[in-house]
């Protein structure tokens, strides 16, 4: 049987079910094309001059890796000339990039994190890319970047599509356009993504999470309470024995949970407290919270469903708790106790 490309599966989608615009068809391809051409330059490693520091730090403060600045540009490059976006906003860029005059505008707004995990670049472990498209308001005042800012300022359940791509043994694209989740591999040699599994669903229970331990003494009570329940194993309150993994690529640790169930946490604690957490509302915990519940999975701060977070800045933080329902409810409910 003929393979379902990328293109193969949005198009029946679009025909079959009318869920995806024809436009928004052509957006996640463009966006899918420059995804392969990341994981073609992070591919040559040391071969192709992409590893290390570009000497630059981006919006947050922190240091650019060669292949974040790079990645940036594929995504920019590829998209403003499509004719799909009013604007793109991005991890690396402080202001929104509007597309330029010579070309024609479209009705969609994209915000990425073009290379997420960039520490594990120099050490060939999986990193990724991780997008989100939203519809343009009416009427949205992109007469400057910085007043463009406004119009992405929308909840997570605004997002008409999300995705990332995870660069690892395998390229793979993890895509919903709200029909649930499905995954294409990259084909290589045919230089194509071939869906390999549709209907994604993630186990409401689970045995493994996801955090970053030597955070422990910085956690607020209710995760230093389920973490230790988790880590009291079978003797313990939950009753059986949990084992860890932290990846330190939210694309990785996500895509495991996707894969096999999980629970992540990357919590409110004293050392990120300040700027609201540490990952990003726009394009890391609204693109994921999406296809985690897309998946049947659960998706909050510890206090609230990260999709119903009203935005206030391009580059908000926030806590981020996901995965399997059941546990994703048990620490939530910890939160209110
Ligand atoms: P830590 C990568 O820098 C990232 O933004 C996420 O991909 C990842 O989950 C997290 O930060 C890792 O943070 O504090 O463990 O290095």
């Amino acid at each position: 049987m003929a393979q379902r490309t990328l293109s193969r599966y949005l198009t029946e989608e679009h025909r079959n079910k009318g869920l995806i615009p024809a436009n928004l068809k052509s957006l996640i391809e463009v966006v899918a094309r420059a995804c392969q051409a990341i994981s073609i330059a992070i591919g040559k490693g040391g071969l192709g001059g992409v590893l290390g520091e570009a000497g630059s730090d981006n919006v947050q403060g922190e240091a650019q890796k060669k292949l974040d600045v790079l990645s940036n540009e594929i995504l920019l490059e590829a998209n403003e000339w499509g004719g799909h976006l009013a604007a793109m906003a991005s991890e690396e860029m402080d202001l929104p990039h509007l597309v330029p005059h010579r070309f024609p505008k479209g009705e969609y707004l994209l915000t990425f994190d073009p290379l997420d995990g960039s520490s594990n670049i120099d050490v060939n472990v999986s990193i990724g890319t991780i997008f989100s498209v939203l519809k343009c308001p009416e009427g949205a005042d992109l007469s400057s970047p910085e007043a463009a800012q406004a119009a992405f300022l929308q909840p997570g359940t605004a997002q008409v599509a999300a995705g990332y791509a995870v660069y690892g043994p395998t390229t793979l694209l993890v895509l919903s356009v709200g029909d649930g989740v499905v995954v294409f591999t990259l084909d290589r040699e045919q230089g194509q993504f071939v869906l390999t599994q549709e209907k994604v669903r993630i186990p409401e229970d689970t045995k493994e999470f996801a955090i970053n331990m030597s955070n422990r003494r910085f956690w607020e009570a209710p995760v230093q309470r389920y973490v230790e329940e988790m880590t009291a194993g079978r003797e313990g309150p939950l009753g059986k024995d949990y084992n860890m993994r932290w990846v330190a690529s939210m694309v990785a640790d996500v895509h495991r949970i996707m894969t096999r169930g999980g629970i992540f946490m990357y919590p409110l604690d004293e050392k990120v407290r300040s700027k609201g957490g540490k990952l990003r509302l726009m394009y890391e915990a609204n693109p994921m919270a999406f296809l985690v519940e897309q998946a049947g999975g659960a998706a909050t701060t510890g206090r609230q469903r990260i999709l119903e977070i009203a935005p206030d800045g391009l580059h908000q933080r926030v806590p981020v708790i996901l995965g399997s329902k059941n546990e994703v409810d048990r620490v939530t409910a910890y939160h209110a106790a």
